[in-house]
């Protein structure tokens, strides 16, 4: 039968969650929705039949009211949402990032492992995004060699207000320090980050756009353009260089118009178009593996913690310059 779950937090994921879980994903619905603020509450219950809305996931919790959890706060609200629910042994999927600092993301997989296995997927979701699948299946074949490079950018229209400088790194790049080890098959060793010529379009506040350079453990260069005043529209693409070729993915697709000496050709907005269909193949495929019983499929905790890490020293690179490290760790069997 469906599984029930409850969706903490209903700002703009929140809400995109509760419209996928209600309209687009199979085998579950929404039970419950967790939001202190009582005018999103009431927004979001319009959109998911039959949820009653609760103060805190004790309450839901304590309600027997929760199957699954999906939690879609920002990330300095993940912990106190994640350590109840593995106390309740509920399966969950948690929004980027699993948490904001390596400390705090370490608390985690010590209570997550007192259970029998991984039951927090991190929603990394470039991860079920079809084409970032392609590539990485070109790179784990060798038909081109070995990978050498990944040249990334990572384009945002604009940020709202709550935005500042260190969310270039620990909002926005995160996905970077998460897809590109997928990708290459390596963990994160450095990370450097260079300013070129400010953008004046961008908030007083930022000093943006960044380059930023990873190095892997396997020697794969990494840059990202990340920028996120571009104005235009959001990307998000990848060029990948191998030994005997090359491969990209994000380019722009769909209906080419031409007009008045003019090209036209639709770019997104916004991430929530731009990956709708990786968050719904992300949440399908999730929902999949709690009915199934195997509790995740996709990023568990263990790459959560790694990213945390990457996060810690792109911070570091970002305020004080110069190449920072990140001391080896291996994978624990249990997140194998
Ligand atoms: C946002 O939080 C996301 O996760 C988007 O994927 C990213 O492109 C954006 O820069 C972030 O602010």
């Amino acid at each position: 039968s469906d599984i029930r779950v409850a969706v903490v937090g209903a700002g703009m994921m929140g809400a995109d969650h509760i419209s996928r879980l209600t309209n687009r994903v199979a085998g579950a619905h929404v039970s419950a929705i967790v939001e202190p603020d009582a005018g999103r509450a009431d927004a979001a219950l319009e959109h998911a039949p039959g949820a009653r809305a609760f103060a805190s996931i004790e309450e839901a919790i304590a309600a027997d009211a929760v199957d699954a959890v999906l939690i879609a706060t920002p990330g300095q609200f993940h912990e106190p949402v994640i350590l109840p629910a593995l106390d309740a042994k509920l399966p969950m999927l948690c929004e980027k990032p699993l948490t904001q600092e390596p400390e705090s993301s370490r608390r985690v997989l010590e209570a997550e492992q007192k259970l029998d296995r991984p039951h927090i997927q991190v929603g990394f979701m470039r991860r079920f995004d079809r084409e970032y699948g392609q590539l990485r299946d070109l790179v784990t074949s060798k038909d081109a060699g070995e990978l050498v490079m990944l040249r990334c950018v990572h384009r945002n229209p604009s940020v709202p207000d709550a935005y500042h400088q260190d969310m270039l790194i620990t909002d926005s790049v995160v996905h970077e320090f998460d897809v590109a080890p997928w990708l290459a098959g390596s963990d994160v060793k450095s990370v450097e980050v260079k300013y070129p010529r400010r953008n004046s379009l961008a908030p007083e506040r930022l000093k943006e756009p960044i380059l930023v350079i990873i190095e892997l453990e396997n020697g794969v260069l990494v840059d990202v353009e990340m920028n996120v005043s571009i104005q235009f529209g959001y990307q998000v693409a990848t060029e990948a260089v191998f030994e005997k070729g090359t491969a990209r993915i994000g380019q722009p697709n769909g209906l080419q118009r031409w007009q008045d000496e003019r090209i036209f050709q639709k770019e997104h907005a916004s991430f929530t178009t731009r990956f709708a269909d990786a968050y719904d193949n992300e949440v399908q495929r999730w929902v999949d593996a709690v009915r199934r019983g195997d509790l995740i499929d996709g990023p568990n905790a263990w790459d959560g913690y790694k990213v945390a890490l990457a996060c810690e020293a792109g911070v570091t690179a970002l305020n004080s310059g110069g190449i920072v490290e990140i001391p080896h760790e291996e994978r624990p069997a249990f997140y194998a």
